[in-house]
């Protein structure tokens, strides 16, 4: 009985251990399987930093009190006095390409008898379509203000302006009242009259820049805000330009930021010298240097460009007449 139990007992070990053998098997092919069917371990990523760099934090301070600079000032790399000095320290050299002001280019504009072949030219066409809008507008049936309210915004859109598009307009009322029927050849001829004498075609408009001396003629741009001046000192300048004279332009507006590079660009255009003092300047010290450059080059004239201001404004008033005294 007792060599059964013994061989009972032996069986029943080498059937655990075959099993254990066998379950330890079966574990180690199903891992591995696993681990085949797993994709590609993915390249090791950057390590994303969830802790601050290290650098004091508040309070860092109280808990380590710090009597010393951390860096001593020969560590911190001063700029040198040179270079301190030199109002731009540019490294980059592409960033100091851009920055290089291109060299404008110089027109030549033509000069005033050939402009005005084409200003005519141009007028023509324009004035027609001015003319056939008011002449529709005039030969209907009924002139009611609507009609005179379309003609006044006809006019202002052609940059008539306002006090000569209402004198018009009264004065078109009027006549077309008196005359009573309006053939579109009557209306032609009424309107025709009427653009002619708010022209005044009696007046001179020849630009006389002469001083009648040696020394540059001196023209000075007067006017209130915003009103056209350095656009049209930069017009003259062009006029002059075309017509063979040398100009000299003196940016006696130190008042508005950027108003000498507005007078400077027109200025570079046409090839003339631009004389420009720092922002908030005294406008007669410009004007004085402006006038002495033209002589100093010879220049036929010097056209001076200055602030806006209202007239009842004495105090620049008074800064104009110290401009006018300057250059005289
Ligand atoms: N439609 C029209 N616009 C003009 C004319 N002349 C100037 N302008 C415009 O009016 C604006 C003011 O012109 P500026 O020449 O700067 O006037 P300004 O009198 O020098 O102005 P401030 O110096 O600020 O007093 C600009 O936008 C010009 O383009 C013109 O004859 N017709
Ligand atoms: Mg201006």
């Amino acid at each position: 009985m007792s060599d059964t139990g013994s061989v009972m007992e032996f069986v029943i070990l080498a059937v655990v251990i075959a099993l254990v053998a066998v379950g330890a098997i079966s574990g180690l092919v199903i891992s591995s399987r696993k681990k085949k069917q797993l994709p590609p371990a993915a390249p090791p990523s950057a390590p994303t930093i969830t802790a601050p760099p290290a650098e004091p934090h508040v309070g860092d301070e109280a808990e380590t009190p710090r009597e010393e600079p951390r860096r001593t000032i020969e560590e911190v790399g001063l700029p040198s006095a040179e270079e301190a000095d030199s109002p731009v320290a540019v490294e980059d050299p592409v960033a100091a390409e851009a920055e290089a002001p291109a060299a404008p280019e110089i027109e030549t504009p033509e000069p005033a008898a050939g402009r005005l072949v084409r200003l005519r030219a141009r007028l023509a066409r324009s004035q027609n379509s001015l003319g056939k809008g008011l002449l529709t507008l005039l030969s209907r049936e009924h002139l009611d203000e609507d009609t005179w309210e379309e003609i006044e915004e006809t006019l202002l859109t052609a940059d008539v302006g306002v006090a000569p598009t209402q004198e018009l307009v009264e004065r078109l009322r009027e006549r077309v009242k008196v005359l009573g029927t309006r053939t579109p050849d009557e209306l032609r001829t009424l309107l025709r009259e009427e653009l002619l004498t708010l022209v005044g075609t009696d007046l001179d408009r020849a630009v006389k820049t002469e001083s009648g001396l040696d020394t540059p003629g001196v023209v000075m741009v007067v006017g209130v805000n915003g009103t056209g001046k350095t656009t049209t000192t930069g017009k003259l300048a062009r006029v002059l330009v075309a017509d063979g004279r040398s100009v000299v332009l003196g940016a006696a507006d130190t008042f508005r930021a950027a108003a000498a590079d507005q007078l400077q660009t027109w200025g570079e255009r046409v090839g003339a010298r631009t004389v420009r003092g720092p922002e908030g300047g005294d406008p007669a010290s410009i004007a004085f240097d402006a006038v002495k450059e033209g002589i100093a080059e010879g220049a036929d004239v010097v056209l001076i460009d200055t602030a806006g201001r209202l007239h009842t404004k004495t105090g620049l008033m008074d800064e104009l007449g110290k401009v006018k005294r300057v250059v005289e």
